[in-house]
């Protein structure tokens, strides 16, 4: 028998009021049942809105330092069940063991500076215009705030949103993705047994149409972060306006990267082969494009072609498996679909393009890694996020072609070069639009303690990760106190 999972309100881990519910399942062996959730409604949403509202004015009081402590509370089990959690990760969403225990690590790492941020938390303080007269600006936490997961980093992501906005002295009513609630309801645990009080973190399970919505139009929730589709992010924007919600969307993207004629050949091959193809393309800083230089073109194609026909595919849990399978059936219905839109388009498909069958892969939602020659800047496949194991080729005669390339996008997440050269490298950084660029690296892997996010279509503006992110999930309070004990009129006693 599966195992049955709850939500957690107020404290109290309960079924969904309607008693209905929904399952996970493996993704590499799709009869396999990984748990059952509560299929929760507004109600629920109500319920866990009131825990996080009365619990936020216990816990805006408690000493940052002290939120701290349980953040690093939270990173030393989250350490000692590491693999524990990769494993179910990999079972309920399928990326490889390798990758899922990064995505636990990137949560460490999470945990780890979100206690060191409770002894900082800076503010500011600045001279006052008159005598006798202190002016500092202080962070003051914010309220609820709403956090809508998605599948594909079922640990790194929650913690990127939670672990800020509770240290910042916010409370949380979390959705998780419905691909991935084991892993999420897991993580709520050890916030729990961390020490985390009742009813400042309330998982409630369910799809984004019944929860997500009723979070982010519910008038006592202060605050949403998202990461998700650029569709979902726009229709949150506009339900969100009516209570004029604080909102952080992390979008879609379509990361390029591109690979010069003096670039170190090898190098940007490894660097293609797991930007593409790693978490079977299911990152939003998942390589979509390759930029090619002309000069180098058959070379690179020829070493790419052969090693992405060699990537062996496999359940995740398998140690010599490289790509895992896509999530979900849908998922695959929307790669199959590129597949044909960029064969309609006119490119050509020089590896892969198919379905995965046979050799033990037929239980499980797999598509061969694919790439997709004579791609022209205005197709389809050049232009949408595909979300899968599908790489587009453009072919560039210079970096100022690879650059208005790369950036012929509405998206603007992650991007990368591979060059020899530090003037070609610096006139990317300058040019490129883009949230994150990379110099000899992939377009995967940013850092817990860096800024993550993107411009255009990516985004909003906000920056996950690090220090950035403290800005989104706390309010700046400006206070002047005046000991001259008389009034002074700022602008007009002094001038
Ligand atoms: C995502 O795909 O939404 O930079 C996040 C990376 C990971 C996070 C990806 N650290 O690829």
């Amino acid at each position: 028998m599966a195992q049955k999972y709850h939500n957690l309100i107020d404290g109290k881990w309960q079924d969904a009021r309607s008693g209905e519910t929904f399952e996970s399942r493996n993704p590499a062996n799709w009869s396999e049942v990984v748990g059952v959730f509560p299929k929760s409604s507004k109600v629920d949403v109500d319920a866990a809105v009131a825990a996080a509202r009365a619990a936020f004015e216990k816990w805006r009081l408690v000493p940052a330092p002290a939120r701290g402590d349980i953040m690093r509370k939270i990173g030393d089990l989250l350490v000692q069940r590491k693999e524990e959690i990769a494993r179910l990760m990999t079972r309920e969403m399928g990326k490889v063991l390798a990758e899922t225990r990064g995505d636990v690590q990137e949560g460490i790492d999470t945990a780890y500076y979100a206690g060191s941020e409770g002894r900082r938390l800076f503010g500011k303080t600045v001279p006052s215009e008159l005598p006798n007269k202190f002016a500092m600006a202080i962070r003051v936490p914010i309220g609820v705030a709403g956090i809508i997961t998605p599948w594909n980093f079922p640990m790194a992501i929650p913690t990127w949103k939670m672990f800020p906005a509770i240290l910042s002295g916010n409370t949380v009513v979390f959705k998780p993705a419905s691909d991935t609630p084991a892993v999420a309801t897991l993580l709520v645990e050890i916030m729990m047994e961390a020490g985390v009080p009742p009813g400042v973190v309330n998982i409630v399970h369910g799809g984004g149409g019944a929860v997500g919505n009723a979070i982010v139009q519910h008038p006592d929730i202060d605050l949403i972060s998202f990461t998700g589709s650029t569709a979902t992010g726009k229709q949150i924007t506009r339900d969100s306006a009516d209570t004029l919600k604080r909102v952080s969307l992390e979008l879609g993207g379509k990361n390029a990267q591109i690979v010069m004629d003096d670039a170190d050949l090898d190098l940007a091959l490894d660097g293609i082969l797991w930007g593409a193809f790693g978490t079977t393309g299911q990152r939003c800083t998942a390589t979509s494009r390759l930029i090619l230089h002309d000069k180098v073109y058959d070379k690179f194609m020829d070493m790419l072609v052969g090693r992405a026909k060699k990537l062996k595919l496999g359940d995740g849990l398998k140690a010599d498996t490289e790509v895992g399978p896509l999530v979900n059936e849908g998922q695959r219905k929307t790669v199959q679909s590129y597949v044909e839109i960029g064969q309609k388009e006119g490119a050509n498909i020089i590896a892969g393009g198919r379905i995965a069958q046979g050799g033990g892969l037929d239980g499980g939602w797999f598509h061969e890694p694919t790439i997709f020659t004579d791609v022209r800047p205005d197709m389809r496949i050049a232009k949408e996020e595909i979300f899968g194991p599908v790489l587009s080729v453009l072919r560039v005669r210079s970096l100022e072609e690879a650059v208005t390339t790369l950036n012929n996008t509405v998206y603007g997440l992650s991007s990368s070069l591979y060059t020899r050269d530090i003037n070609k490298a610096f006139t990317a950084i300058r040019d490129i639009r883009a949230g994150i660029t990379y110099i000899n690296v992939p377009t995967i892997g940013a850092e817990a303690h860096m800024p993550f996010g993107g411009v255009k279509q990516t985004g909003n503006g906000h920056r996950e990760g690090g220090w950035t992110v403290y800005d989104f999930f706390s309010e700046w309070k400006a206070v002047y106190v005046d000991y001259s004990g008389k009034l002074q009129r700022a602008q007009i006693d002094n001038y």
